[in-house]
Order: C-alpha cells, then structure tokens, then sequence
C-alpha cells in the first residue's frame, strides 16, 4: 500500500502493516494535554510496551513539521512529551495543522482519522471525550463521537472521562448507533471506576469475541465497534470522591474564566493534585490495561483476517 506523502510512518509500522501484522494507534494528546511530566513519558513508554508484551507493535500518532507520524522512536517520544507549545488536535484540526507545520498531539478522534486512513484496526486509548456538564447552557460535544460512529478502527477505553456528564455522554453514543462492548462486565465503566449497568452494549469476555465481532461490525456497517474495559476493581476511585473533586474543578475553571478545549486539561490537573496522585496513578493503570487488552485483541483480529 502507498500512503500520502505527508505520511512519516516508522519502519517498524511500515513493515508490519505491510505484513497485516497486529497493530495498536495510541493517541499523544493524553501525553501532552492530559498527564504531566515526567509521568507521562514514563507512561507512554510503558503502555507501548504493554502493547508489545501482547504480541502487536504499537503506532502513536502526532503532528510535526507537516507530516503525520505514525510510529514513535524513543527520542522522538521525549521531545513530543516535553514540548511547550503542542497544539490538541481534533478529527477537524489535521489539515491546518499540517498546513501550518505545527506540533500537534492528536486526539481519539484525530488518531482515528490518521488510524483509518493506514488501516490500521485497533487502537488504545484512556478515556473517550463526550458531552460535556452544563451542556444545556453551554453545549459542548468532543468530535470523538462522531468519529467513533465513522471509524473502521476499533477503539479500546475505560469509557468517557469522569469530568463530563456521563449519562448524557452515552445516551449520544447510543443515538450515534456505536456498537458497544463490554468487555468482562456488565456495567458501562466510568474511567476511575467500574461504573454503573450500561444501559446497551454486549458483554465480551475473550479477545476472540471482540475480533469476531469487529470482523462482522465491518461487514455489517462498515465501521467498528467500541470496547470499554473496567480499571482493575483495586485500583478504582470511589464515585462520591471523585464527584466532590470534579465539582470542585469545574467551579475553579469557571472562576478562572477557562473554557472549550482548555476545560479538560485543566480539570485533570486539578483532581491529580486534590487526590494527591491518586487519579494519575489510576490513570496509568488504566491505560496499561487498555494498551494490553488492545493489543490481545489485535493479535485475534490477524488471526481472523490474515
Ligand atoms: N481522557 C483523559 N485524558 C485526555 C483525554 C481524554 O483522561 O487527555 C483527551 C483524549 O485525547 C480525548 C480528548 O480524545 O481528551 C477529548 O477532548 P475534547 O473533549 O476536547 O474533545
Ligand atoms: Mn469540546
């Protein structure tokens, strides 16, 4: 397969998309808008080999100098984790970006898109944007909906980010017409813990029923199925701690006048430092279970479409 030239994919990827090896995107904007440093080198290293302990290679996305890199060397991953001015960018934010030959972390949808158009058929990530609080009032909706209702990649998280407004968030994913699995459990996770019974969706509980179901999905659709994998039940924040944290946060944004784009960031380090790392280490926790889940699934899914 030949891609665009604005392409700059790794010879590992390259060679392993050109084998119809397994493969699993990870996004960058958790690394440079979601987590701090040096915590998320750190992380981003051990969820690449996460995804590697389970047989597949791992292909983190990003913008730079007006190519879309797909495939991550280790300096290359320490200059994206310590840049300063990295633009988060959206399903809509790639072609001016690369126009502009910005530095730019992609987001789930922005790494979907870059992750459609390679082929590539499974991605890791830790929790998907939705409908934001307050929406009434001030309506704020990720492109990561949409996108998910679009993409042929299948998308493994721990579901929507605890800041948002969870109910809302599914009731849109359910109008978009997802295909929601559940991946051993019965409820739809809620990031930093197991969550509550899911509304929709299919309990899963091998890798090989989440491949068999991506194969038919694609048939079917053609678009894939979203998977939501609960963080180990230790490792989880209680529901009303992390309400009052949150609260608290998005009171704070309010005060300090942040909006859009900016609301996430900031609520993520607020609640990191209110819980005293508690959200961030389960925050690594969960990604490492996705990265590893991703990649077992991705292992299933050669296996069935060699
Ligand atoms: N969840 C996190 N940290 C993050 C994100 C999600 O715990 O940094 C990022 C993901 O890249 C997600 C994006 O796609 O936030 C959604 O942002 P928005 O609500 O602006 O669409
Ligand atoms: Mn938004």
């Amino acid at each position: 397969m030949s891609y665009p030239d604005w392409f700059e994919i790794s010879p590992e990827v390259e060679q392993a998309l050109k084998d119809g090896a397994p493969v699993v995107a990870l996004e960058s904007s958790v690394w440079c808008q979601g987590l701090p440093q040096p915590f998320n080198l750190e992380t981003a290293l051990e969820m690449e080999g996460q995804v590697r302990l389970a047989g597949a290679i791992p292909a983190l996305t990003w913008l730079e100098n007006g190519k879309a890199h797909v495939g991550c060397s280790r300096e290359q991953l320490e200059k994206l984790c310590q840049a300063q001015e990295v633009k988060k960018v959206g399903a809509g934010d790639i072609p001016g970006v690369l126009a502009k030959a910005d530095m730019g972390a992609t987001t789930v949808s922005g790494t979907l898109v870059l992750g459609d158009r390679l082929g590539i058929k499974v991605f890791a990530t830790g929790g998907i944007g939705g409908v934001h609080r307050d929406w009434s009032k001030q309506l704020d909706v990720s492109a990561d909906l949409l996108q998910l209702s679009r993409s042929r990649c299948l998308t493994v998280c721990s579901g929507a980010k605890s800041v948002l407004d969870i109910s809302t968030t599914l009731e849109k994913l359910e109008s978009v017409s997802v295909p929601l699995l559940l991946y051993g459990t019965d409820n739809f996770p809620e990031f930093y813990n197991e969550g509550k019974t899911a509304p929709f969706g299919t309990r899963c509980d091998q890798p090989s029923e989440v491949a068999r179901a991506l194969q038919l999905s694609l048939e079917l659709y053609g678009r894939a199925p979203l998977v939501v994998n609960p963080i180990p039940k230790e490792y989880g924040i209680h529901q009303d701690k992390l309400e009052n944290w949150v609260t608290e946060g998005l009171f704070e944004a309010q005060r300090k006048g942040i909006e859009g784009k900016a609301v996430t960031p900031f609520l993520l380090s607020y609640v990191a430092e209110v819980s005293d790392g508690q959200t961030l280490d389960a925050n690594r926790v969960l990604l490492l279970h996705n990265a590893h889940l991703a990649g077992l699934i991705a292992v299933a899914v050669s296996e069935i479409t060699p």
